[in-house]
């Protein structure tokens, strides 16, 4: 806690971050990252600095002019591993006392329950767009298997006979977030490892295919912005744009009304397309 406030003390000084254009946070514990991202501006600023400082004086100081024989012995005093070792000690303490601790709070601290009050979504990268999958009001998501995915229809191979699936939503590429939510976002991918990233709510995950990787946020601005792929994911990633937004929770009641009744449309027909083609397929050999 006083290393929250020594930094708070310290990025309300001067904000380098604002300095190099970084955009301005909208989530609930943004406020930390930054604080901890100014610090690590400054430090490497201070490195910077340092460094070339250093480098330039040996230009000047040891000039061939000025030593035209090379001294075997070199520099006798330790300053320079004393200012090594106090680098390593800030860059330990920036990773182990805030980085991980940081990043512990957005995976450890997930809302688990399916009653608790938080927005469930996966995202679900692919080459090349985002599926956001939503949870609905029962907190839960239906069931999936590849062998319902149609492309177009069931695009996330949901169960049409599930019943935690009736009141899901599957959107592409827009996601929809309600002000001062808790919101959960699994992250994943169907093809390659991309980056689900969301600047303005501070969060980051790789989508790696195969596993899910949840964390939490809370949204606390409203607006309207890019949800970016942070993996160079193959010759369409430029174009991997995909937007979110957050809005009130009767905007998003709206909205995600629609979504749902659009998403059980499309698995309604497509119970049907694969219930008439069994019919088809198990009435042919039987046929006398
Ligand atoms: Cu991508």
């Amino acid at each position: 806690m006083t290393n929250t406030i020594m930094l708070a003390a310290l990025s309300d000084y001067f904000d380098l971050n604002k300095l190099m254009g970084m955009l301005p946070n909208a989530s609930e514990h943004g406020k930390e990252i930054d604080q901890m991202l100014n610090f690590c501006h400054w430090f490497m600023l201070i490195l910077f600095v340092g460094w070339s400082s250093y480098f330039l004086y040996t230009i000047f100081r040891f000039h061939q002019s000025r030593h035209p024989k090379a001294d075997y012995h070199g520099v006798r005093n330790h300053v320079s591993t004393h200012i090594e070792v106090g680098v390593v000690v800030v860059e330990a303490i920036i990773l182990l006392g805030f980085a991980l601790p940081l990043w512990g709070k957005r995976v450890n601290e997930i809302p688990q329950d399916e009653k608790a009050d938080a927005l469930k979504i996966r995202a679900i990268g692919y080459q090349f767009g985002w599926r956001i999958h939503y949870a609905g009001s029962d907190g839960k998501f239906g069931r999936q298997s590849t062998r319902f995915i149609k492309a177009g229809m069931n695009d996330l191979g949901l169960d049409p006979d599930d019943e935690a699936g009736r009141d899901d939503a599957v959107v592409t590429s827009d996601m929809h977030l309600v002000l001062n939510k808790a919101t959960v976002v699994r992250v994943s991918s169907l093809d390659v490892i991309h980056g689900f990233a969301l600047h303005e709510m501070r969060i980051q995950q790789d989508a790696t295919p195969g596993t899910e990787a949840p964390q939490w946020f809370r949204p606390i601005k409203k607006g309207n912005w890019q949800i970016i792929c942070a993996q160079l994911c193959g010759t369409g990633h430029s174009g991997m744009v995909a937007t979110y937004s957050v809005e009130d929770q009767k905007d998003f009641d709206e909205w995600y009304g629609s979504q749902r009744d659009l998403t059980q449309s499309k698995l309604k027909s497509y119970s049907e397309e694969m219930k008439k083609a069994a019919a088809q397929n198990s009435a042919a050999p039987l046929h006398h």
